[in-house]
């Protein structure tokens, strides 16, 4: 038996003395399929255009070897899935499609240019999801949806109306829903006497979208508190779509840099949930603002992720990360990333919830508060480490040798 399965032993036995099957949660872990974002391999890039990054979002560093191309895009994709382990989802924007060199304007798009990201998803084993993408385009603007402007507003309509047939037929063919994001920038970067006038023009673009109604795709919206430059005031807030989703039905994406810095993500769990099909996340990392630093494993990721088990809905929350920094290796990025959120969820899993609830129940603070804080001392990296030998990926730090031969003969290349 090698250190790892050792050490594992001895953690199962430390788990088993409190109630918990480290054996369960090993299982559960495998059944949760992260969306990674497709956008940090290349800082919201796409290929669509060469333009600059609008929207009022923004990605810093100049860190070398982005991907230029679809080819590279999907190569530093799959280096980094096989750095992670378990099976995962891979969440496109509208603007990754694979347009072969041609003009394809975004009231133009249809599911031929995504036809070849099918074929290569599903020959890795992969899923896809979807995004509609309202920036980074002449007629992106402050407004979109929500335009006055009825041309520019019907413009917007039909991308998002084709988005959805899109993730409809991407779904057909996986086998497995779509989830389609909705986020807009829609907003003003100074007092706005009009907020009215835009927000009702927002749900009526909504209701024209939603019209279809699709077996394939899920819709989920996604609200924000303030972009770059648009600070004053957001259409999409978090009242709005919480309010919208209620009463269509509609899934929520909580992206854990779209909040007020006190709030807590993970206390919208229960609330939302009660009223919506199901969540979407944006697992993220705000560092005094919605910077998009890469998701580590901090208070705020793990009371995410415990929320989520203690609330037992695994199965309604579609977890997808969102951040992109191009300050660091892109691959090891999402490496990270994806690592961390893996083990928030594992630390969730192991926890010995019912013990917990007992002392809650009987009123033993005390109780309750100490066991809390000794779970956090538990032996699960050996747990993590043991799910990381059976997926067959790298154990521990040894992916940083693998990333670092990666960029001297891959991504040194580029440029
Ligand atoms: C922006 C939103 C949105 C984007 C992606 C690229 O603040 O978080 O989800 O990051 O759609
Ligand atoms: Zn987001």
């Amino acid at each position: 038996m090698g250190n790892i399965e050792k050490s594992y032993e001895l953690a199962r036995e430390r788990y088993a003395s409190l109630g918990i099957d480290t054996e369960a949660a090993i299982k559960k872990l495998a059944d949760i399929h992260i969306s990674l974002h497709c956008w940090q391999a290349d800082d919201v890039a796409g290929f669509e255009s060469e333009g600059d990054l609008t929207g009022g979002i923004q990605a810093t560093g100049n860190y070398p070897g982005k991907a230029r191309n679809i080819e590279e895009l999907r190569a530093d994709i799959l280096k980094a899935l096989s750095l992670i382990p378990g099976t995962h989802r891979l969440n496109l924007h509208e603007i990754y499609g694979d347009f072969k060199g041609e003009k394809v304007d975004r009231d133009e798009v249809d599911f031929s240019h995504f036809e070849s990201w099918v074929e290569w998803a599903m020959a890795n084993g992969l899923k896809l999801d979807f995004n509609s993408t309202s920036f980074s385009h002449p007629k992106s603007g402050d407004l979109t949806l929500a335009n006055p402007d009825e041309e520019i507003r019907g413009f917007w309509i039909e991308h998002t109306r084709r988005c959805r047939a899109i993730a409809d037929e991407i779904g057909r063919r996986q086998g497995s829903p779509c989830v389609m994001n909705l986020w807009i920038h829609d907003g003003s970067k100074d007092i706005t006497v009009n907020r009215m006038l835009y927000r009702s023009l927002l749900k009526d673009s909504l209701d024209k979208i939603f019209e279809t109604k699709y077996e394939h795709m899920l819709d989920s919206l996604e609200s924000k508190v303030f972009g770059i430059g648009l600070e004053s005031y957001t259409v999409g807030s978090n009242d709005f779509y919480t309010a919208y989703c209620t009463q269509k039905q509609k899934l929520i994406t909580l992206d854990t840099g779209h909040f007020h810095p006190t709030e807590s993500i993970a206390d919208k769990v229960s609330s939302m949930l009660l009223f919506v099909p199901a969540l979407m996340l944006h697992v993220s990392r705000p560092v005094r603002w919605d910077s998009d630093h890469v998701t580590i494993i901090n208070d705020e990721t793990l009371d995410l992720a415990k929320e989520i088990v203690r609330c037992d809905a695994l199965d309604r929350v579609n977890i997808g990360l969102d951040y992109f920094d191009g300050s660091i290796n892109r691959i090891g990025a999402y490496v990270i990333g994806t690592r961390a959120t893996q083990k928030c969820l594992l630390q969730a899993l192991l926890e010995p919830i019912e013990t917990l609830r007992g002392y809650e129940a009987a009123g033993k603070g005390f109780e309750r508060l100490a066991l809390l804080e000794e779970a956090k001392s538990m032996p699960w990296g050996a747990v993590w480490d043991e799910f990381c030998r059976r997926n067959g990926v790298a154990v521990g730090e040894s992916y940083i040798a693998e990333i670092n031969a990666y960029e001297k003969e891959v991504l040194s290349k580029r440029n």
